[in-house]
Protein backbone atom coordinates (compact mmCIF):
# COMPACT_ATOMS: atom_id res chain seq x y z
CA UNK A 1 0.00 0.00 0.00
CA UNK A 2 1.38 3.50 -1.00
CA UNK A 3 1.98 5.40 2.29
CA UNK A 4 1.47 9.05 2.52
CA UNK A 5 4.57 11.14 4.22
CA UNK A 6 3.86 13.23 7.46
CA UNK A 7 3.90 16.26 5.30
CA UNK A 8 1.32 14.92 2.82
CA UNK A 9 -1.48 14.14 4.90
CA UNK A 10 -0.65 17.63 7.34
CA UNK A 11 -1.70 19.75 3.51
CA UNK A 12 -4.63 16.99 3.67
CA UNK A 13 -5.58 17.35 7.20
CA UNK A 14 -6.26 21.41 6.93
CA UNK A 15 -7.94 20.60 2.94
CA UNK A 16 -11.46 22.26 3.30
CA UNK A 17 -14.29 22.08 0.61
CA UNK A 18 -17.16 24.59 0.44
CA UNK A 19 -20.64 23.18 -0.34
CA UNK A 20 -23.32 24.63 -2.55
CA UNK A 21 -26.96 24.63 -0.53
CA UNK A 22 -28.52 24.37 -3.97
CA UNK A 23 -26.80 20.92 -4.66
CA UNK A 24 -29.26 19.62 -1.70
CA UNK A 25 -32.13 20.76 -3.38
CA UNK A 26 -33.79 19.15 -6.53
CA UNK A 27 -32.43 19.96 -9.87
CA UNK A 28 -32.87 18.62 -13.56
CA UNK A 29 -32.46 20.53 -17.07
CA UNK A 30 -35.16 22.52 -18.50
CA UNK A 31 -36.75 19.32 -19.63
CA UNK A 32 -37.40 18.12 -16.23
CA UNK A 33 -36.97 18.54 -12.83
CA UNK A 34 -37.24 15.42 -10.64
CA UNK A 35 -38.38 15.47 -7.31
CA UNK A 36 -36.63 13.21 -3.90
CA UNK A 37 -37.82 11.70 -1.11
CA UNK A 38 -36.48 13.37 1.94
CA UNK A 39 -35.51 16.79 -0.19
CA UNK A 40 -35.15 20.31 2.02
CA UNK A 41 -38.07 22.46 2.37
CA UNK A 42 -35.87 25.17 3.49
CA UNK A 43 -32.42 26.70 3.91
CA UNK A 44 -32.50 25.22 7.27
CA UNK A 45 -32.64 21.81 6.04
CA UNK A 46 -30.14 22.20 3.22
CA UNK A 47 -27.73 23.32 6.04
CA UNK A 48 -28.73 20.15 7.66
CA UNK A 49 -27.90 17.81 4.65
CA UNK A 50 -24.83 19.73 4.42
CA UNK A 51 -23.52 18.97 7.52
CA UNK A 52 -23.92 15.04 6.85
CA UNK A 53 -21.10 15.92 4.98
CA UNK A 54 -18.80 17.11 7.15
CA UNK A 55 -19.74 14.40 9.68
CA UNK A 56 -18.55 11.81 7.42
CA UNK A 57 -15.65 13.58 5.43
CA UNK A 58 -14.75 16.27 7.89
CA UNK A 59 -14.14 17.88 4.40
CA UNK A 60 -16.78 20.20 3.88
CA UNK A 61 -17.07 22.65 7.18
CA UNK A 62 -18.84 25.38 5.14
CA UNK A 63 -21.99 25.86 3.50
CA UNK A 64 -22.34 28.80 0.22
CA UNK A 65 -25.58 30.24 0.26
CA UNK A 66 -27.23 31.83 -2.98
CA UNK A 67 -29.89 34.68 -2.66
CA UNK A 68 -32.78 34.91 -2.53
CA UNK A 69 -32.80 31.07 -3.39
CA UNK A 70 -31.83 30.91 0.60
CA UNK A 71 -33.47 34.15 1.49
CA UNK A 72 -34.79 33.85 5.57
CA UNK A 73 -35.91 36.07 8.12
CA UNK A 74 -33.29 35.96 10.17
CA UNK A 75 -29.53 35.41 8.87
CA UNK A 76 -28.38 34.97 12.71
CA UNK A 77 -30.62 32.36 13.58
CA UNK A 78 -29.51 30.31 10.03
CA UNK A 79 -25.71 30.86 11.04
CA UNK A 80 -26.66 29.84 14.67
CA UNK A 81 -28.14 26.90 13.01
CA UNK A 82 -25.37 25.77 10.91
CA UNK A 83 -22.69 26.38 14.11
CA UNK A 84 -25.24 24.27 16.42
CA UNK A 85 -24.64 21.36 13.34
CA UNK A 86 -20.26 22.03 13.22
CA UNK A 87 -20.37 23.70 9.95
CA UNK A 88 -20.40 27.53 9.00
CA UNK A 89 -22.08 29.57 6.36
CA UNK A 90 -19.55 30.73 3.77
CA UNK A 91 -19.94 31.98 0.49
CA UNK A 92 -22.83 34.31 -0.71
CA UNK A 93 -24.27 34.13 -4.18
CA UNK A 94 -25.90 37.09 -5.91
CA UNK A 95 -28.55 36.17 -8.34
CA UNK A 96 -29.40 38.64 -11.18
CA UNK A 97 -30.94 35.86 -13.60
CA UNK A 98 -34.27 35.18 -12.84
CA UNK A 99 -35.79 37.96 -12.12
CA UNK A 100 -37.86 39.13 -15.77
CA UNK A 101 -36.51 42.78 -15.34
CA UNK A 102 -32.84 41.49 -16.23
CA UNK A 103 -33.90 40.08 -19.49
CA UNK A 104 -31.54 42.30 -21.39
CA UNK A 105 -28.76 42.84 -18.20
CA UNK A 106 -28.31 43.83 -14.78
CA UNK A 107 -25.05 44.96 -13.99
CA UNK A 108 -24.87 45.91 -17.49
CA UNK A 109 -28.53 47.15 -18.35
CA UNK A 110 -28.78 50.42 -19.81
CA UNK A 111 -31.34 51.42 -17.98
CA UNK A 112 -30.72 53.02 -14.56
CA UNK A 113 -33.41 52.16 -12.68
CA UNK A 114 -32.82 48.35 -13.20
CA UNK A 115 -28.92 48.72 -13.28
CA UNK A 116 -30.13 50.45 -9.54
CA UNK A 117 -32.23 47.33 -9.00
CA UNK A 118 -29.35 45.20 -9.77
CA UNK A 119 -26.48 46.68 -7.65
CA UNK A 120 -28.80 47.68 -4.93
CA UNK A 121 -29.58 43.47 -4.56
CA UNK A 122 -25.41 43.19 -4.50
CA UNK A 123 -25.82 45.93 -1.09
CA UNK A 124 -28.65 43.57 0.37
CA UNK A 125 -26.12 40.14 -0.32
CA UNK A 126 -23.46 42.01 1.48
CA UNK A 127 -26.32 42.91 4.36
CA UNK A 128 -26.49 39.26 4.66
CA UNK A 129 -22.79 38.54 4.72
CA UNK A 130 -22.59 40.71 7.14
CA UNK A 131 -25.10 38.38 9.68
CA UNK A 132 -24.10 34.99 8.64
CA UNK A 133 -20.27 36.14 9.02
CA UNK A 134 -19.47 35.12 5.33
CA UNK A 135 -16.24 36.71 3.94
CA UNK A 136 -17.01 35.99 -0.20
CA UNK A 137 -19.70 37.83 -2.33
CA UNK A 138 -19.94 35.09 -5.27
CA UNK A 139 -21.42 36.85 -8.59
CA UNK A 140 -21.73 35.44 -11.36
CA UNK A 141 -23.79 37.52 -14.40
CA UNK A 142 -26.24 36.52 -16.67
CA UNK A 143 -25.41 38.63 -19.18
CA UNK A 144 -25.34 39.26 -22.65
CA UNK A 145 -26.52 39.41 -26.49
CA UNK A 146 -27.83 36.69 -28.66
CA UNK A 147 -27.07 38.73 -32.18
CA UNK A 148 -24.43 40.66 -33.21
CA UNK A 149 -25.46 44.29 -33.60
CA UNK A 150 -27.77 43.63 -30.68
CA UNK A 151 -25.78 45.54 -28.08
CA UNK A 152 -22.79 48.02 -27.51
CA UNK A 153 -20.53 45.41 -25.81
CA UNK A 154 -18.04 48.37 -25.27
CA UNK A 155 -20.17 50.31 -23.28
CA UNK A 156 -21.96 47.46 -21.94
CA UNK A 157 -18.22 46.78 -19.69
CA UNK A 158 -17.60 50.52 -19.24
CA UNK A 159 -20.98 50.18 -16.98
CA UNK A 160 -20.49 46.86 -15.49
CA UNK A 161 -17.31 48.62 -14.21
CA UNK A 162 -19.72 51.21 -12.41
CA UNK A 163 -21.85 48.89 -11.19
CA UNK A 164 -18.69 46.58 -9.74
CA UNK A 165 -17.05 49.82 -8.14
CA UNK A 166 -20.58 50.76 -6.11
CA UNK A 167 -20.79 47.24 -5.10
CA UNK A 168 -16.66 47.30 -4.27
CA UNK A 169 -16.87 50.49 -2.04
CA UNK A 170 -19.80 48.63 0.17
CA UNK A 171 -17.53 45.58 1.07
CA UNK A 172 -16.05 45.38 4.95
CA UNK A 173 -12.51 45.48 5.17
CA UNK A 174 -12.35 41.98 5.89
CA UNK A 175 -14.75 41.28 2.50
CA UNK A 176 -14.34 40.39 -0.82
CA UNK A 177 -15.92 40.33 -4.67
CA UNK A 178 -15.52 37.47 -6.49
CA UNK A 179 -16.09 37.66 -10.17
CA UNK A 180 -16.64 34.26 -11.83
CA UNK A 181 -16.82 33.78 -16.03
CA UNK A 182 -18.66 31.97 -18.35
CA UNK A 183 -18.27 31.29 -21.93
CA UNK A 184 -21.55 31.24 -22.79
CA UNK A 185 -24.87 30.17 -21.75
CA UNK A 186 -28.03 31.65 -21.49
CA UNK A 187 -26.57 34.04 -24.14
CA UNK A 188 -25.21 32.64 -27.01
CA UNK A 189 -23.26 35.22 -28.66
CA UNK A 190 -21.63 37.54 -26.34
CA UNK A 191 -21.41 37.00 -22.87
CA UNK A 192 -20.29 40.37 -20.50
CA UNK A 193 -18.00 38.13 -18.02
CA UNK A 194 -17.35 35.32 -20.69
CA UNK A 195 -13.30 34.97 -19.63
CA UNK A 196 -10.47 35.19 -17.00
CA UNK A 197 -9.17 37.51 -18.51
CA UNK A 198 -12.48 39.62 -18.77
CA UNK A 199 -12.68 38.21 -15.07
CA UNK A 200 -9.31 39.45 -14.67
CA UNK A 201 -9.19 42.76 -15.89
CA UNK A 202 -12.46 43.71 -14.21
CA UNK A 203 -11.18 43.17 -10.57
CA UNK A 204 -7.92 44.49 -11.43
CA UNK A 205 -9.76 48.14 -11.71
CA UNK A 206 -11.48 47.90 -8.55
CA UNK A 207 -8.71 46.89 -5.92
CA UNK A 208 -6.87 44.14 -3.93
CA UNK A 209 -10.43 42.37 -2.37
CA UNK A 210 -11.72 41.75 -5.79
CA UNK A 211 -10.93 38.10 -7.16
CA UNK A 212 -11.77 35.90 -10.38
CA UNK A 213 -13.65 32.53 -9.70
CA UNK A 214 -12.57 29.60 -12.13
CA UNK A 215 -15.62 27.17 -12.48
CA UNK A 216 -14.21 24.60 -14.16
CA UNK A 217 -17.63 23.70 -16.42
CA UNK A 218 -17.00 27.57 -17.56
CA UNK A 219 -14.45 26.87 -20.72
CA UNK A 220 -14.58 25.73 -24.44
CA UNK A 221 -14.09 21.99 -24.65
CA UNK A 222 -10.26 21.51 -24.86
CA UNK A 223 -8.74 24.71 -22.60
CA UNK A 224 -6.07 24.00 -20.49
CA UNK A 225 -7.92 25.33 -17.59
CA UNK A 226 -4.18 24.60 -14.97
CA UNK A 227 -2.94 26.98 -17.11
CA UNK A 228 -5.58 29.29 -16.39
CA UNK A 229 -4.75 28.58 -12.70
CA UNK A 230 -1.20 29.17 -12.69
CA UNK A 231 -1.45 32.14 -14.19
CA UNK A 232 -4.31 33.55 -11.64
CA UNK A 233 -2.33 32.07 -9.06
CA UNK A 234 0.61 33.79 -10.11
CA UNK A 235 -1.16 37.24 -10.70
CA UNK A 236 -2.83 36.71 -6.90
CA UNK A 237 -6.02 37.30 -8.37
CA UNK A 238 -7.30 33.22 -7.96
CA UNK A 239 -10.03 33.69 -5.55
CA UNK A 240 -12.15 30.77 -5.45
CA UNK A 241 -13.07 27.36 -7.52
CA UNK A 242 -16.39 26.57 -8.40
CA UNK A 243 -15.73 22.39 -8.71
CA UNK A 244 -17.87 20.60 -11.48
CA UNK A 245 -17.40 18.32 -14.33
CA UNK A 246 -18.70 17.99 -17.50
CA UNK A 247 -18.75 16.40 -20.61
CA UNK A 248 -20.78 18.58 -22.96
CA UNK A 249 -21.71 22.16 -21.83
CA UNK A 250 -21.57 23.45 -17.82
CA UNK A 251 -23.16 19.48 -17.04
CA UNK A 252 -22.38 20.15 -13.15
CA UNK A 253 -21.64 16.68 -12.49
CA UNK A 254 -19.62 15.37 -9.64
CA UNK A 255 -15.93 17.04 -9.67
CA UNK A 256 -13.68 13.88 -11.07
CA UNK A 257 -15.94 12.43 -12.75
CA UNK A 258 -15.53 12.93 -16.41
CA UNK A 259 -11.95 13.81 -15.78
CA UNK A 260 -10.57 12.50 -12.93
CA UNK A 261 -6.84 13.27 -14.61
CA UNK A 262 -8.07 17.10 -15.47
CA UNK A 263 -8.87 17.75 -11.58
CA UNK A 264 -5.75 16.30 -10.75
CA UNK A 265 -3.80 18.76 -13.45
CA UNK A 266 -5.66 21.47 -11.65
CA UNK A 267 -4.54 20.79 -8.09
CA UNK A 268 -1.12 20.34 -9.23
CA UNK A 269 -0.81 23.81 -10.36
CA UNK A 270 -2.82 24.94 -7.34
CA UNK A 271 -0.25 23.26 -5.34
CA UNK A 272 2.83 24.91 -7.55
CA UNK A 273 1.28 28.15 -7.07
CA UNK A 274 0.75 27.67 -3.03
CA UNK A 275 -2.96 27.97 -3.29
CA UNK A 276 -3.43 24.77 -1.34
CA UNK A 277 -4.77 25.54 2.20
CA UNK A 278 -4.01 29.45 1.34
CA UNK A 279 -6.83 31.31 2.94
CA UNK A 280 -6.80 33.32 -0.62
CA UNK A 281 -8.18 30.63 -2.74
CA UNK A 282 -11.70 29.11 -1.31
CA UNK A 283 -12.15 25.47 -2.90
CA UNK A 284 -16.34 25.23 -3.78
CA UNK A 285 -18.46 22.91 -5.63
CA UNK A 286 -20.91 23.96 -7.62
CA UNK A 287 -23.08 21.07 -8.81
CA UNK A 288 -26.59 19.69 -9.01
CA UNK A 289 -27.43 16.25 -8.45
CA UNK A 290 -30.13 15.52 -10.97
CA UNK A 291 -30.13 11.61 -11.25
CA UNK A 292 -28.22 10.67 -8.13
CA UNK A 293 -28.55 10.91 -4.17
CA UNK A 294 -27.77 14.06 -3.12
CA UNK A 295 -25.77 13.99 0.26
CA UNK A 296 -23.47 10.71 -1.66
CA UNK A 297 -23.00 12.58 -4.43
CA UNK A 298 -21.53 15.77 -2.21
CA UNK A 299 -19.55 12.95 0.06
CA UNK A 300 -18.05 11.47 -3.49
CA UNK A 301 -17.49 14.72 -4.76
CA UNK A 302 -15.42 16.30 -1.98
CA UNK A 303 -13.71 12.68 -1.85
CA UNK A 304 -13.09 13.01 -4.95
CA UNK A 305 -11.02 16.63 -4.15
CA UNK A 306 -9.53 14.79 -1.55
CA UNK A 307 -8.15 12.08 -3.52
CA UNK A 308 -6.77 13.80 -6.62
CA UNK A 309 -4.95 16.48 -4.29
CA UNK A 310 -3.22 13.75 -2.55
CA UNK A 311 -2.02 11.97 -5.71
CA UNK A 312 -0.91 16.13 -6.81
CA UNK A 313 1.42 15.44 -3.73
CA UNK A 314 2.59 12.65 -4.49
CA UNK A 315 4.79 14.38 -7.58
CA UNK A 316 8.59 14.53 -6.94
CA UNK A 317 8.85 18.41 -7.40
CA UNK A 318 12.34 18.41 -7.39
CA UNK A 319 13.00 15.30 -9.64
CA UNK A 320 10.26 17.24 -11.94
CA UNK A 321 12.54 20.68 -11.60
CA UNK A 322 15.67 18.38 -12.34
CA UNK A 323 13.97 16.83 -15.55
CA UNK A 324 12.43 19.74 -16.33
CA UNK A 325 15.73 22.06 -16.34
CA UNK A 326 17.55 19.07 -18.18
CA UNK A 327 14.81 18.99 -20.93
CA UNK A 328 14.53 15.30 -20.36
CA UNK A 329 10.83 15.39 -21.59
CA UNK A 330 9.70 11.47 -20.72
CA UNK A 331 11.32 11.81 -17.84
CA UNK A 332 9.16 14.82 -16.67
CA UNK A 333 6.27 13.30 -18.08
CA UNK A 334 6.85 9.87 -16.21
CA UNK A 335 7.42 11.75 -12.83
CA UNK A 336 3.58 13.27 -13.19
CA UNK A 337 2.18 9.92 -14.33
CA UNK A 338 3.83 8.00 -11.79
CA UNK A 339 1.52 10.19 -9.02
CA UNK A 340 -1.34 10.18 -11.17
CA UNK A 341 -1.49 6.71 -11.30
CA UNK A 342 -1.31 5.76 -7.69
CA UNK A 343 -3.94 4.59 -5.59
CA UNK A 344 -3.85 6.05 -2.43
CA UNK A 345 -7.35 5.16 -1.73
CA UNK A 346 -6.23 2.66 1.17
CA UNK A 347 -4.07 5.32 2.62
CA UNK A 348 -6.63 7.68 2.84
CA UNK A 349 -9.24 5.44 4.21
CA UNK A 350 -6.88 4.31 6.72
CA UNK A 351 -5.47 7.92 8.01
CA UNK A 352 -9.80 8.74 8.31
CA UNK A 353 -9.57 5.88 10.37
CA UNK A 354 -6.44 7.40 12.85
CA UNK A 355 -8.19 10.54 12.53
CA UNK A 356 -11.79 9.15 14.09
CA UNK A 357 -14.09 9.53 10.49
CA UNK A 358 -15.38 6.15 8.76
CA UNK A 359 -12.57 4.87 6.65
CA UNK A 360 -15.50 4.65 3.55
CA UNK A 361 -17.72 7.95 4.17
CA UNK A 362 -20.06 6.60 1.34
CA UNK A 363 -20.65 3.41 3.48
CA UNK A 364 -20.68 4.68 6.38
CA UNK A 365 -23.50 7.57 5.37
CA UNK A 366 -25.77 4.82 4.15
CA UNK A 367 -25.47 3.06 7.40
CA UNK A 368 -26.43 6.08 9.52
CA UNK A 369 -30.29 5.98 8.82
CA UNK A 370 -29.92 9.45 8.53
CA UNK A 371 -31.83 9.27 4.64
CA UNK A 372 -34.78 7.40 6.05
CA UNK A 373 -35.21 9.77 9.12
CA UNK A 374 -35.01 12.73 6.43
CA UNK A 375 -37.51 11.32 4.13
CA UNK A 376 -40.13 10.32 7.33
CA UNK A 377 -39.76 13.87 8.56
CA UNK A 378 -39.92 15.85 5.83
CA UNK A 379 -43.01 15.30 4.91
CA UNK A 380 -45.27 18.34 3.33
CA UNK A 381 -44.50 21.19 2.47
CA UNK A 382 -42.48 22.14 -1.27
CA UNK A 383 -39.26 20.90 -2.26
CA UNK A 384 -36.50 23.15 -2.86
CA UNK A 385 -36.00 22.99 -6.08
CA UNK A 386 -33.16 24.25 -8.71
CA UNK A 387 -32.79 26.59 -7.08
CA UNK A 388 -35.13 28.38 -4.40
C1 LIG B 1 -23.66 29.61 -13.56
C2 LIG B 1 -23.22 29.06 -12.23
C3 LIG B 1 -23.03 30.17 -11.21
C4 LIG B 1 -24.36 30.15 -10.51
C5 LIG B 1 -24.58 28.65 -10.41
C6 LIG B 1 -25.93 28.19 -9.97
O1 LIG B 1 -23.64 28.62 -14.54
O2 LIG B 1 -22.08 28.29 -12.36
O3 LIG B 1 -22.00 29.85 -10.31
O4 LIG B 1 -24.35 30.82 -9.29
O5 LIG B 1 -24.24 28.21 -11.70
MN1 LIG C 1 -20.50 28.37 -10.88
MN1 LIG D 1 -22.14 27.02 -14.10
Amino acid sequence: MTTLSSDILAALQSQAVELPSWAFGNSGTRFKVFATRGTPRDPFEKVADAAQVHRFTGLAPTVALHIPWDRVDDYGALRRHAEDLGVRLGTINSNTFQDDDYKFGALTHEDDTIRRKAIDHHLACIDVMDATGSRDLKIWLAEGSNYPGQNDMRARQDRLHDSLATIYARLGADQRLVLEYKLFEPSFYHTDVPDWGTAYVQTAALGDRAMVCLDTGHHAPGTNIEFIVMQLLRLGKLGSFDFNSRFYADDDLIVGAADPFQLFRILSEVIRGGGLNSPGVAFMLDQCHNLEAKIPGQIRSVLNVQEMTARALLIDREALAAAQRANDVLAANAIVMDAFYTDVRPALAQWRESRGLAADPMAAYAASGYQGQIEADRVGGVQAGWGA
